[in-house]
């Protein structure tokens, strides 16, 4: 089957702003056209539904968005812990959930590889300025497109067979990873030791990533590269 005929997942975006919308930033969707695959918006639904679109998919990316309800990784809240909907992460766990059982490829970005991390039973950092002592600006004030920090990549890991060794990437996030989930591997920190990307060894392609690729397609070959490889595994089958 050609890349074209390839159907992706994404998860829609939810917050408290717009309460009533479900909506996804443009450039995720432009980045699996990009890499030759079919983007479809994945809103809220119940599980019956949800399991029965899930299974038309052949890779899902769990996107962007507000700060995982600390109760899911048996927290009480931080006061830096950001805005949280609790409906979004009722979708993203569910999504999260089934792309793991049925290892169905998955690039998580964002908040997307915090709910892969929680999902695996791991935590997060509430607040990096906060919870880590000499932390790097994580939150940059530059544009999307443009990399204001490094990232090291582990080697033989995925990303790096992907990536390289080393990355310029976007920082757009004040969560990170604590303690990382069961079955994932480290595979690249920024040089504060803040954990930038991780990956499942379990999994066919299980990605995720702190930074947002998809605002750097135009301008960082690695990030057009990692979509490319994410839509070819699911492509694969
Ligand atoms: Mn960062």
């Amino acid at each position: 089957m050609s890349n074209r005929q390839v159907l992706i997942g994404l998860v829609a975006q939810h917050n408290n702003d717009h309460p009533n919308h479900f909506f996804l930033a443009r450039a995720y969707s432009q980045a699996i056209i990009n890499a030759g695959g079919i983007p479809l918006i994945i809103p809220h639904q119940p599980p019956k539904q949800l399991a029965s679109l899930l299974s038309q998919v052949r890779g899902v990316v769990l996107t962007g968005g507000v700060d995982v309800d600390p109760q899911r990784y048996g927290e009480e809240p931080h006061p830096g812990c950001g805005e949280i909907s609790p409906l979004r992460d009722e979708l993203d766990f569910a999504v999260a959930d089934w792309a793991l059982r049925h290892d169905l490829p998955l690039l998580a970005i964002c908040r997307g590889i915090q709910v892969l991390n929680v999902a695996l039973g791991g935590t997060l950092f509430q607040d990096i300025p906060a919870q880590v002592a000499g932390a790097l600006k994580h939150r940059q004030q530059a544009p999307g497109w443009y990399g204001t920090h490094e990232v090291q990549l582990e080697p033989a890991t995925l990303l790096s067979s992907i990536c390289g060794g080393s990355l310029k990437v976007n920082s757009l996030h004040h969560q990170a990873i604590k303690r990382l989930g069961t079955g994932l591997r480290l595979a690249a920190t920024a040089s504060d030791g803040v954990i930038e990307a991780v990956e499942s060894a379990e999994h066919r392609f299980a990605v995720g990533v702190q930074w947002h690729p998809e605002l750097m397609e135009e301008h960082c070959p690695a990030a057009r590269e990692l979509f490319r490889k994410f839509v070819e595994a699911a492509a694969a089958d």
